[in-house]
């Protein structure tokens, strides 16, 4: 007879940036089109979608967890966090633990953006640094580079010194999902058994949220943006401050023109940086913190 624990559902979370394939994963393992799948380079999905299915010879109940890409054309990455976030506190407020996390990189990318470090350093501060054993990194896109050149590539990424290395020497496992047999089913298939057994845990941003009552901009994973909101914002004023300096100065009517574009532009970015800062601080507490810190700058 099956046990409890067998009957209780294994969630399984995806991410990664926009594009990696984490719905068509999914279609993959249900071996249907249920989620739509991006055609152009517009990310697609824009919420967190769960999937149900059954899985195996004992008809496991798995919940498979579809989230929005990071890098999105359309949504920033603090609302993308703030989207997973939301959806681990209720998952783990309603008495449910994660049985892995998959987070899915792009072997065909050739080299890795600012964007996708700073997000995986993201995803690493999500999940914290106990339990990694519930973590899987999936290549994906195999079809479209050269097998040498793929390979070399997955073994920089794995022993490279600042991107996955820290994760898998501390317990995380690095997988293929390949399209090239049967339409990418066994690879799928394999990344999930691998999962199923495992136990299921806390995410460190679960704990931080739920149990240490943290504001999401203070946790780990918000920090992260933080930083690099601050670091911006950093940016954009000083380089306001100099626009300015120099329209004061210049007498040239074309010169005046292109920096009052410039000074346009940097306007729009401060506004943007701004949005960001309400986007992650749902809260006036949470807003106050991010506040406190930007406003002893000026922005
Ligand atoms: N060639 C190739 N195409 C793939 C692979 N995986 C996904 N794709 C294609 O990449 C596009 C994007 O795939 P999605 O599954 O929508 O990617 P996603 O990670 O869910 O993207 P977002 O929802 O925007 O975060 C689709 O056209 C897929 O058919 C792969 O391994 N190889
Ligand atoms: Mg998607």
């Amino acid at each position: 007879m099956a046990s409890h624990s067998d009957m209780q559902p294994a969630i399984i979370a995806i991410m990664g940036s926009t594009g990696v394939g984490k719905s068509s994963f999914i279609n993959t393992v249900t071996k249907n089109h249920r989620l739509p799948v991006g055609h152009a380079l517009d990310s697609c999905t824009k919420e967190i979608q769960e999937v149900r299915l059954k899985w195996g010879e004992k008809q496991k109940p798995v919940v498979l967890v579809d989230t929005p890409g990071f890098n999105d054309s359309s949504m920033s990455d603090t609302e993308v966090l703030r989207l997973i976030a939301k959806y681990l506190v209720t998952t783990h407020k309603a008495g449910t633990k994660l049985t892995g996390v998959i987070y899915m990189h792009r072997i065909a990318d050739s080299k890795v953006e600012g964007g996708t470090r700073r997000n995986f350093r993201m995803f690493q501060q999500l999940c914290g640094s106990k339990h990694l054993r519930q973590v899987v990194i999936v290549t994906t896109w195999w079809d479209k580079v050269d097998g040498i050149v793929a390979l070399a590539r997955e073994r920089q990424l794995c022993e490279g010194e600042t991107l996955f290395r820290p994760m898998l020497a501390a317990g995380a496992k690095m997988m293929r999902h390949e399209m090239r047999l049967d339409e990418g089913f066994s690879s799928a298939q394999a990344v999930l058994n691998h999962l199923l057994q495992l136990n299921p845990t806390d995410l460190n941003i679960q704990t931080q949220l739920v149990k240490e009552k943290r504001s999401l901009p203070v946790t780990d994973a918000g920090s992260v943006i933080n930083h690099d909101l601050i670091r911006d914002a950093r940016r954009c004023l000083d380089s306001l401050a100099a626009v300015q300096e120099e329209l004061d100065k210049t007498k040239d009517a074309t010169a005046k023109q292109t920096l009052e574009e410039e000074r346009r532009e940097l306007q729009e970015e401060k506004k943007a940086i701004r949005k960001q800062i309400k986007t992650l601080s749902k809260n006036l507490n949470e807003r106050f913190v991010l506040w406190r810190i930007l406003s002893s700058m000026g922005l």
